[in-house]
């Protein structure tokens, strides 16, 4: 029996084998939870439907976390499925490609600002909000993952290290918000890991190497390294935890 049975938790952001979301999922089935998932856009619902039978699941829904519409369908669909919610992992995040290369000022603007923090922050408490009613009377916890770009400059990393910045601070408002209800928020500040996503960051490759390098572990973290500690914070070992980043990044932001 795994420390995550009886849980029943949503995970959104599973795009590919290689997704943080991903090795959240495969380390929250090992420990016992049920599973629930969300994708964003047709063309990747049969990957998702694939990946949600390997972890014994057959709910999946689409969300694209841009349209409210979209928020408040997943939720009214997964109660038809389920009479609770346990925990909600947001591993979401996007930004219109100038705004994540180069210089920030250049790279600025007034929609790739707002398409940046719309997405990868203001999704986070937005979809916390629509499963409150799901998770009201249960020890449940909301989690997001986040980058060292928030806390310290990162080349190329720019608009979106503000939107991460924000994503923090909703952390925090979020933890005080849920905690008189019993209800956990928290955050995993993840190392570079290569994803789809992080393909996108320009000369990415370079600070891959360069963590592997300097970080007190000589080494980059995996999926798999995020994804336990993912587990860890969803359940109740870590019920007296909220409002907390936890570093998954080999130690690296220590050194910087
Ligand atoms: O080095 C990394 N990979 C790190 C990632 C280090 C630290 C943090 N993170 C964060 C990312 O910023 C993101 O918040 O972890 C989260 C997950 O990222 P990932 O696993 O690296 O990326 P990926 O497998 O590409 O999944 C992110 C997904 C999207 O992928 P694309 O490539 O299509 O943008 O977020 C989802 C989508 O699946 N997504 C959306 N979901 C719902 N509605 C939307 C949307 N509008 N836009 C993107």
């Amino acid at each position: 029996m795994g420390f995550l049975t009886g849980k029943k938790l949503l995970i959104t952001g599973v795009l590919s084998n290689r997704s943080i979301a991903y090795g959240i999922a495969k380390a929250c089935h090992q420990q016992g939870a049920e599973l629930a998932f969300t994708y964003v856009g047709d063309r990747f619902k049969d990957r998702v439907v694939e990946f949600a039978n390997d972890f014994g699941s057959n709910i999946v829904l689409p969300c694209d976390v841009a349209e409210d519409s979209q928020i408040d369908a997943t939720f009214t669909e997964l109660a038809k499925a389920w009479d609770g919610l346990d925990g909600l992992v947001h591993s979401i995040g996007f930004a219109p490609r100038e705004a994540i290369a180069g210089d920030f000022l250049e790279g600025l603007s007034r929609e790739s600002f707002r398409i940046a923090h719309d997405i990868s922050a203001y999704s986070f408490p937005a979809l916390a909000k629509a499963a409150l009613p799901m998770m009201t009377g249960r020890q449940a916890a909301v989690l997001t993952l986040t980058y060292l770009g928030a806390e310290k400059v990162v080349p190329n990393y720019n608009t979106m290290g503000l939107a991460k910045a924000s994503l923090e601070a909703s952390v925090r408002y979020l933890a005080s918000s849920l905690g008189p209800m019993g209800i956990r928020a928290n955050g995993i500040s993840a190392g570079p890991i290569k994803t789809l996503a992080a393909s996108g960051i320009k000369d990415f490759s370079s600070i891959l190497k360069f963590v592997e390098a300097h970080a007190p572990l000589r080494r980059n973290v995996t999926i798999e390294d995020v994804g336990n500690v993912a587990a860890f914070l969803l359940s109740d070992l870590a019920a007296g935890v909220t409002g907390e980043i936890t570093h998954v990044d080999s130690g690296f932001s220590t050194v910087t």
